[in-house]
């Protein structure tokens, strides 16, 4: 029943009749050197205004509008420990790309995963989360 396919390669179909030792040079086994996942490149700040910046004040800005496939990164300027989590609370289910920012001791700065999706993700700070200060929304576009 398995008659054809032996020329799936035409230098292989060439050179095929010759020996099974053809068998082991697959046709397709490009070995290259470059490896398709590079690895993530740090970016300190983002320019294009994906930054919201927590202080004692609440976060800033409250509404922040992204294009799609964008990351939004939290920095936590206050002097106290903040966990940014997706609405709603205790779900955080809305928008979990939001999720991986999470908890921030002062000083810290946490990103979200890519925001793909066109909507409009309330987060809250999970352990203050009655606290308007630290509640927000992201506009993604
Ligand atoms: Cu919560």
């Amino acid at each position: 029943m398995t008659t054809a396919k032996k020329a799936t390669c035409g230098f292989v179909a060439a050179a095929a009749m010759a020996a099974l030792a053809a068998l082991t040079i697959a046709c397709g086994s490009g070995s290259a050197g470059t490896s398709p996942t590079p690895p993530p490149t740090p970016t300190p700040a983002p320019s294009g205004g994906t930054t919201i910046t927590i202080t004692s004040a609440g976060v800033s800005p409250a509404t922040i509008t992204v294009a799609r496939g964008s990351q939004v990164t939290f920095v936590n300027n206050d002097t106290q420990n903040h966990d940014e989590l997706s609405d709603p609370h205790p779900d955080h289910t809305d928008c979990p790309e939001l999720n991986s920012v999470g908890f921030m001791a002062p000083g810290q700065s946490r990103q979200s995963q890519n925001l793909n999706t066109a909507r409009t993700c309330g987060y809250h700070d999970h352990e203050l989360f009655s606290d308007p200060r630290w509640q927000g929304k992201i506009i993604i576009q």
